[in-house]
């Protein structure tokens, strides 16, 4: 791994421009230990994850520092697009960020400006954490190459209206939520995306990335991983702390039990 964020952002732009797929781990616990013990593990980037989990600004510089002495990569899922939000993240130190709800070009406006200095958008100085890292000076152009911008496109909405997000400059790819995604197709959430509508979905939301050179990425059910590699899907939510200790904690148990019985 790397030992700068802009070197950490650099090596992941060109593993994704050489058309690479990057397997990373989500962590939606506020334990840095956790943190850790998914870092030894060596994911390509960890997700901390604010919206549906723990990492609230409090015990993010914990978190960041716990997935630093592996060198992993952070980005934080924000909980909502939320310029003072994505600054401070971004403030503290992650790589980028992953900004969920993006339904059309304003809303990608909003969280592209939020991961940019002026003139081009609205972050505003005070990167003190961020700094501490090399290269020093941190500088706005510093800021600017090392912020990884990644939207989350996860409703009928937001898919019919992709072509205009991706366009957006700034916007570094999209994530595509594929439970949300089901639900405002009125259909139920399932991480196998057996539903032929959303697949086909997540397919045009592929294509339109692709075309406009932007990484997509998806959170797949673990048996499928190798199917959404294949569909040219780059940044893949691969080890989420929740589903690693109850499934793995329910087998042991249940090993356990029947050599019991
Ligand atoms: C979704 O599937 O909606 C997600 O946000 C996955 O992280
Ligand atoms: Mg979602």
């Amino acid at each position: 791994m790397s030992s700068s964020v802009l070197e950490a952002s650099r090596l992941l732009k060109r593993r994704w421009t050489a058309d690479e797929p990057t397997f990373g781990a989500w962590v939606a616990s506020d334990s840095a230990h956790v943190v850790e013990l998914l870092c030894a593990a060596s994911p390509d980037w960890i997700v901390l994850d604010g919206q549906h989990g723990y990492a609230s600004l409090p015990v993010v510089p914990g978190l960041l520092r716990a997935a630093a002495i592996s060198r992993v990569p952070s980005i934080v899922r924000v909980p909502e697009n939320n310029g003072a939000v994505i600054g401070s993240m971004l403030d503290l130190g992650a790589v980028g960020v992953i900004v969920p709800m993006v339904d059309d070009r304003a809303d990608a406006e909003r969280a592209a400006s939020a991961c940019r200095y002026g003139p081009a958008g609205r972050r505003s100085w005070g990167a003190f954490r961020a700094a501490l890292a090399p290269p020093a000076p941190y500088t706005p152009a510093v800021g600017d190459e090392t912020a990884i911008c990644l939207v989350m496109v996860e409703t009928v909405k937001a898919v019919a209206n992709v072509e205009e997000i991706v366009a957006v400059d700034g916007v570094d790819g999209v994530f595509v939520g594929p439970l949300d995604l089901a639900i405002s197709a009125g259909k139920p959430p399932s991480y196998t995306v057996d539903d032929p509508d959303v697949r086909a979905q997540m397919l045009h939301v592929r294509d339109v990335c692709r075309a406009a050179g932007k990484v997509v990425g998806t959170f797949p059910a673990t048996a499928h991983v190798h199917r959404w590699v294949e569909e040219g899907y780059q940044f893949l939510g691969l080890v989420s702390d929740a589903e690693v200790l109850t499934r793995v904690a329910g087998q042991m148990l249940a090993t356990a039990r029947k050599e019991q019985a």
